[in-house]
């Protein structure tokens, strides 16, 4: 029986001798490996994030004290030590465990995360809360330099670092966002670290003075003075946190020593921790952009380095091939270039490829300024990441009218990453925002049709196409606003984007029934085009409309709300959406299985709305 068989807790932890601790930190990692090479999942983070995990658990009890790990990528060890080693293996899959921390999984698991940069602010949260309602536990926010790009990470570390509260924020620096970080705070940090002795003199230095107050405050004010000349800034320090680091992330049983001190000072504390990305998996040491997220791989050849064509690639050829011929288009990406599809357009245009970090606000706003002054930036984002811009859209996009294209990659169901990342909410999002143009291609060939439209006409635009790759349907009718695929007098179906595939399917099964189903896509989602819809549902009595969309916001309601406004009555109707936008981890095709939105799924929905 291996030693992390027995592990349950952060007691069991504690438990352990500390020179078993490497050892453990060697199965934990076999562990990872082990499972991610079979399910996918996030590799590098978790790999480089082993020793930490093991220290908080060490000074640190999960299940009372409360560890909000940022973003949540990192967090396989984590899992592993809470009592979920025997489901480990059930990792991302339908029903399993999920890739992310999740409260209602574990209640060693302290907050929902999944999106960067937000748990010094829960975090604080939870001090506070712990404070105003007299109890006693520890508040830890691990967060990553990359998720440090982010301006929600500020806006926590400014009301963090004056809050008083006993609140320890780990920082796991090890250079790399999914790619090498950017920014200026990038450069901050890697200043920072060259001052190993720094925090072994610190730690000394309070020990013996401070037993001497009135010495120890008047060194301090002179300490200060010195540092602030002979040392780069720290804008921890300036912010009110009591700095320490930076420390090897990789030396389990002085991490231990270290975490247990900043415990005992009081206070927010910064714990500054160097790590390697990947480390311990030589392929993702070398490469940890590539196995920051992975699909399943053979651990002894590594993953696949051909990149199969998808939506996201297609979009990156497109935009290249239109960047050749207009110098004013620039490609905007939030610390997701690979993601996107960008990495080509980084290369042929790096002067007009913008790299921003973690700041899909950002990165919005900084479109607005660059389409004020005559370019035409794309701006390619994850559809749940750009949620964090809405603000943005609105206020510096939208209210100006500027050229702005959002390509909104990630429409719809994701898949494994489960309910953080599904693409669900928008059509409800980018349909508010006023005049703002929205395509939902289905093909590839629909995708650079739309994308050349986006960019054709001024104004606030987008594209939303989904992860993977073009089904049976390569058609291009991105011409017309309503395409009908399909004629049928029986029954509307109504769908757009990659369901159209679904959608045939079902309508071939169900002609051979002798149900005749008109197929209709909507391809323009913000004015859409309804006439056909409506002449067809007038006709046949019967709709369905089926998206990969939450049903507030959808276009399944405002079909049905034009339909009353204009008096037709239809004998049934039925709408086949993501319901209320919360969808769990599993892979894209069991997902729209569960929720009927695969091709049996529809069928079955239509023969019930014509057969009764
Ligand atoms: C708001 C938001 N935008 C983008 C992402 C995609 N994303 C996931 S992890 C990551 C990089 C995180 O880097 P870091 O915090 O340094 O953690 P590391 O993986 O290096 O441990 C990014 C950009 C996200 N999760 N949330």
């Amino acid at each position: 029986m291996k030693r992390l068989d027995r592990i349950h807790s952060s007691a069991d932890v504690k438990a352990l001798s500390a020179d078993v601790l490497p050892e453990l930190c060697q199965e934990l990692r076999e562990a990872v490996l082990e499972t991610v090479s079979r399910n996918g999942g996030h590799l590098a983070s978790s790999l480089g994030a082993v020793e930490l995990t093991v220290a908080l658990h060490r000074v640190y009890d999960s299940a009372t004290d409360r560890l909000v790990f940022d973003v949540g990528h990192q967090c396989y060890a984590h899992k592993l030590l809470t009592g979920r080693r025997d489901r480990f293996d059930t990792l991302r899959q339908l029903g399993g465990l999920a890739g992310f921390p999740r409260p209602n999984e574990s209640p060693d698991d302290a907050a929902i995360s999944g999106h960067a940069s937000t748990s010094v602010s829960v975090a604080l949260g939870m001090a506070r809360a712990r404070t105003l309602l007299g109890e006693d536990y520890g508040v830890v926010a691990v967060i990553g330099d990359g998720a440090l790009t982010g301006g929600v990470a500020y806006e926590g570390l400014s009301d963090c670092g004056s809050s008083g509260e006993d609140i320890l924020v780990l920082l796991n620096d090890n250079a790399m966002s999914i790619s090498e970080n950017v920014g200026g705070m990038s450069l901050l940090l890697a200043k920072v670290r060259v001052r190993p002795g720094y925090l072994r003199f610190k730690r000394f230095y309070r020990r013996t003075v401070g037993r001497y107050r009135i010495l120890y405050r008047m060194l301090h004010r002179i300490k200060e003075w010195v540092k602030d000349l002979a040392l780069p800034d720290n804008m921890f320090e300036d912010m009110g946190f009591y700095y320490l680091g930076p420390v090897d992330g990789h030396d389990v049983k002085a991490l231990e020593r270290v975490i247990d001190y900043a415990r005992s000072i009081g206070g927010p504390v910064l714990l500054h921790v160097c790590t390697k990305k990947g480390k311990g998996y030589a392929p993702a040491e070398e490469d940890p952009a590539r196995y920051h997220g992975v699909g399943p791989f053979d651990p002894a050849r590594g993953v696949d380095v051909g990149q199969k064509e998808n939506f996201s690639s297609v979009f990156g050829a497109a935009l290249v091939e239109l960047a050749e011929d207009d110098g004013r288009i620039a490609a905007v990406t939030a610390a997701m270039t690979d993601g996107t599809g960008l990495d080509d357009f980084a290369r042929r245009f790096p002067k007009r490829f913008f790299d921003v970090g973690i700041a899909e606000g950002h990165a919005a706003a900084m479109c607005a300024g660059l389409a004020q002054q005559g370019m035409r930036p794309v701006f390619a984002v994850y559809s749940s990441f750009l949620q964090r811009a809405y603000d943005m859209l609105i206020h510096d996009v939208a209210l100006s009218g500027v050229h702005v294209v959002f390509a909104v990659d990630r429409a719809g169901l994701v898949g494994a990453d489960g309910e953080t990342h599904q693409g669900a909410f928008d059509v409800g999002y980018l349909c508010s925002v006023p005049g703002l143009r929205l395509w939902a291609p289905s093909s590839y060939a629909e995708l650079r049709g739309m994308l050349r439209l986006a960019l054709a006409a001024p104004g606030p635009a987008a594209v939303r196409y989904p992860r993977g790759g073009e089904g049976v349907y390569k058609g291009d009718s991105s011409g017309q606003d309503t395409a009908q695929l399909r004629p049928g007098g029986d029954l509307t179906l109504v769908t757009y984007g990659i369901l159209v595939n679904e959608a045939l399917c079902a309508a071939e099964t169900l002609a051979g029934e002798g149900i005749d189903a008109a197929v209709l896509k909507l391809n323009r989602l913000d004015q859409p085009d309804l006439e056909p819809v409506l002449a067809s549902a007038a006709r046949t009595g019967r709709l369905l409309v089926l998206e990969d969309s939450a049903r507030a916001g959808g276009m399944g309601t405002r079909i049905l709300a034009e339909l009353a406004r204009r008096g037709v009555a239809l004998r049934g109707s039925r709408l086949l959406d993501l319901g209320d936008g919360v969808v769990p981890h599993g892979e894209v095709a069991q997902l729209r299985a569960m929720l009927g939105q695969d091709a049996p799924g529809v069928a079955r929905a239509a023969r019930e709305l014509v057969r009764g």
